[in-house]
């Protein structure tokens, strides 16, 4: 008999190490972790981890056959930049592999005739405004506006959006009997900073980047120009947001894909935060047009009413608190 299991790809990436941290404290759930690198030390106990490639079909076969999943939280992602540097591999990784477990979640949903839930971390890069003006005149964009992508990241991620929504709401509607189906559901993530880990390949790492690096006693040049703006989170937000969404009572959901946001920051305003912790950082802004123009696609702000009014989400705390409490106090502990 497989055994029972929630599984986490993409496990040792920023929110993959977060995530584990907390759906551990649940003792009950058996915990598999799948990612190209092993987890930290620290993570030991925490989850059975795989070390592997999601693009592997054997890989896919034997997680199959070994477990039966109530839950898959599809983690695993070439971000933005390095997609753009490597469009074909973001295919495989962000679109083929989130197909095969979609696959996967159906056939389990079927045999077990219990929808296996789908957690999938989707990203403000499904927005593209057409230009500044726009993106500086428009209210906070709501789920159905701009999803026009730039770059094939955002388009992965809202191709993943709609066939996760299709395995949910319309798979096998010709079949004499409607299996039971695939229990999709889908956070627009803003940009999000952690404490323990630094982002690689995004383009949304200025604001965590200039962190890190003051906090290392190290200079910045930033990538984007000062007035650069789009929303951003804590890490510890991004996971509560996950597991919030997971917990909600299916008749509660309105829709299967939400914006979920806390604040919106500039560059200007990530120095200003930084130099109040770190007086002596030095930071310096030499833009890269093209990296700048991805992130000018984004919207500078998300409204996340949907996500509020259906499953009360709101972040733990405000933005200057989460600041000292979460991100200062540990970024200090890390570095010092
Ligand atoms: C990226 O920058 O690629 C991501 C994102 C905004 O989804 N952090």
């Amino acid at each position: 008999m497989p055994e029972k299991a929630v599984l986490v790809t993409g496990a040792s990436g920023e929110i993959g190490q977060a995530l584990i941290h907390s759906l551990s404290n649940e003792k009950s759930l058996k915990v598999i972790s799948v990612d190209l690198k092993p987890l930290p030390d620290e993570f030991e106990g925490k989850s059975t981890h795989i070390i592997g490639n999601l693009v592997e079909k054997d890989l896919l076969a034997q997680l199959e056959k070994e477990y039966s999943f109530s839950q898959i939280y599809h983690l695993a992602a070439v971000l933005s930049t390095t997609a753009e540097h490597n469009p074909l591999l973001a295919h495989q990784v962000n679109t083929c592999s989130t197909i095969d477990l979609l696959e996967i979640a159906a056939r389990q949903s079927r045999v077990t005739e219990t929808s296996v839930q789908f957690i999938f971390p989707s990203s403000i890069a499904v927005y593209g405004l057409p230009d500044l003006k726009t993106k500086n005149s428009v209210p906070p964009i709501t789920e159905d506006q701009y999803t026009d992508p730039a770059t094939m990241y955002g388009c992965s991620k809202l191709y993943c959006e709609k066939v996760g929504v299709y395995y949910s709401q319309h798979f096998q509607q010709l079949a004499d009997v409607i299996p039971t189906r695939v229990d999709f559901r889908a956070v627009r993530f803003p940009g999000i900073i952690s404490a323990f880990t630094v982002p690689s390949g995004g383009t949304s790492d200025f604001g965590p980047e200039m962190i890190h690096a003051a906090a290392q006693g190290k200079s910045y040049d930033c990538f984007v120009g000062p007035d650069v703006r789009i929303p951003f989170m804590f890490m510890p937000d991004a996971v509560k947001a996950l597991l919030d969404l997971a917990r909600a009572p299916v008749e509660s959901l309105s829709r299967r894909v939400y914006n979920v946001t806390s604040f919106s920051f500039s560059a200007a305003d990530f120095q200003d935060l930084v130099l109040e912790g770190f007086p002596e950082a030095k930071i310096k802004y030499i833009p890269d047009p093209k990296r700048q123009a991805i992130v000018d696609s984004w919207p500078a702000d998300i409204n996340d009413q949907a996500a509020r009014s259906d499953w009360n989400w709101k972040p733990a705390q405000d933005a200057d608190q989460a600041y000292q409490e979460y991100l200062l106090k540990n970024v200090i502990k890390r570095y010092n």
